[in-house]
């Protein structure tokens, strides 16, 4: 017996997963022998394996992209049941409720995206001992506290395609800031300590000063503030980058009413959908982002391989994430998904995420 879960449209599929989440243990199955790609003969045919995805927070369009894939990638890697727990705001240790949730619960793969790399650690370390694999996307865990980390992209290089934007939208010189998300998150810290060497090493950018980083802690209203304070703090800044798909679109939403669009660049990380009205009213000129939704598709993969041996996380491992092909892990248990996009006027029409 195949068991299989429901699939609903984007935003139905993550309003059920939240009600899912409530009711806990009580995966999404229904019994269907036919609906598989291959009749029965996946791995799921000889298992009951649960995977759960545990996002930095829930109400991030984000984060719904990367869960579909998720979804996507479960289903085909022959989970028995997949299902979505998180917190509604991403700080540190909002997360260690629901992976001891998991624990309880006997979940064998727990996906999850870190809002602290420590702060989930011996949580994660007890599910590890009742038995389950760990595999960290979007933002690390602490390695020792996990099996494999899934990353977009290697990390230098996410951080070196948003300074170049920066550097070119504001013709090489002047005072620039950085809107990030909240100020523990592993993925963010990364990308900015890259920046900041590269600012301060590449001789292309000698003229340019990093003059503030602030947090908009993936809150749309405070990322907001966080770009209107930067203006008013910093009267000659003349560019932004905003490493978050949330900081960059309530970044975009200020800056597009106020007396600085088309003055003051912006660029960063943003999904194409959230974007495009800024694109074309001319208040941002080029931004970067990867397909989210690989990742979560790539990360299911990952967690089935684990659970059958096949993978352990060690450097020279490979697996197959189905459509997408092989993967290998790299050294520190690191699989990457694949290259960054750069959306402009002339090619956002193209993407639909
Ligand atoms: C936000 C989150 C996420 C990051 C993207 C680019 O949605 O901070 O972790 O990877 O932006």
């Amino acid at each position: 017996m195949m068991l299989n879960r429901k699939s609903t449209g984007q935003t139905g599929r993550l309003a059920g997963m939240v009600a899912v989440a409530a009711a806990a243990a009580l995966a999404l199955t229904a019994c269907n022998g036919a609906s598989g790609s291959d009749g029965g003969t996946s791995p799921a045919a000889a298992g009951d394996q649960k995977i759960t995805f545990i996002p930095k927070q829930l109400n991030n369009p984000y984060t719904d992209v990367v869960l579909g894939g998720g979804e996507k990638g479960a289903t085909e890697a022959g989970f028995a049941s997949s299902q979505v727990v998180g917190p509604l705001e991403a700080s540190a240790s909002s997360q260690v409720s629901f992976i001891n949730a998991e624990t309880q619960a006997g979940t064998n793969v727990i996906v999850i995206a870190a809002n602290d790399p420590d702060a989930v650690c011996t949580a994660l370390g007890e599910a590890r001992s009742a038995g389950a694999k760990i595999v960290a996307f979007d933002s690390d865990a602490n390695p020792d506290c996990r099996d494999v980390f899934i990353s977009q992209v290697v990390a230098k290089e996410v951080a070196l395609i948003q300074t170049k934007l920066i550097a070119e939208q504001i013709g090489g010189s002047g005072e620039i800031a950085i809107l990030s998300a909240t100020a523990n998150a592993t993925n963010q810290n990364e990308w900015i300590k890259f920046m900041e060497e590269e600012l301060a090493s590449n001789p292309e950018y000698k003229d340019i000063k990093l003059v503030a980083k602030v947090y908009g802690d993936d809150n749309d209203t405070k990322s907001f503030q966080e770009a209107q304070g930067l203006m008013q703090a910093h009267p000659n800044l003349k560019g932004i980058i905003s490493p978050t798909t949330v900081g960059i679109a309530a970044t975009a939403r200020y800056l597009s009413t106020s007396e600085y669009k088309g003055k003051v660049a912006l660029t960063g990380l943003g999904l194409p959908n959230e974007m495009r009205p800024f694109v074309k009213d001319g208040t941002v000129k080029e931004f970067a982002l990867w397909d989210p939704a690989q990742l979560g598709y790539v990360a299911a993969f990952a967690g089935k391989a684990l659970t059958e041996g096949t993978i352990t996380g060690a450097e020279g491992d490979t697996f197959t994430a189905g459509e997408l092909g092989e993967r290998k892990v790299e050294k520190g248990g690191l699989v990457i998904v694949g290259p960054p996009t750069v959306f402009n006027a002339e090619n956002i029409d193209k993407y639909d995420f």
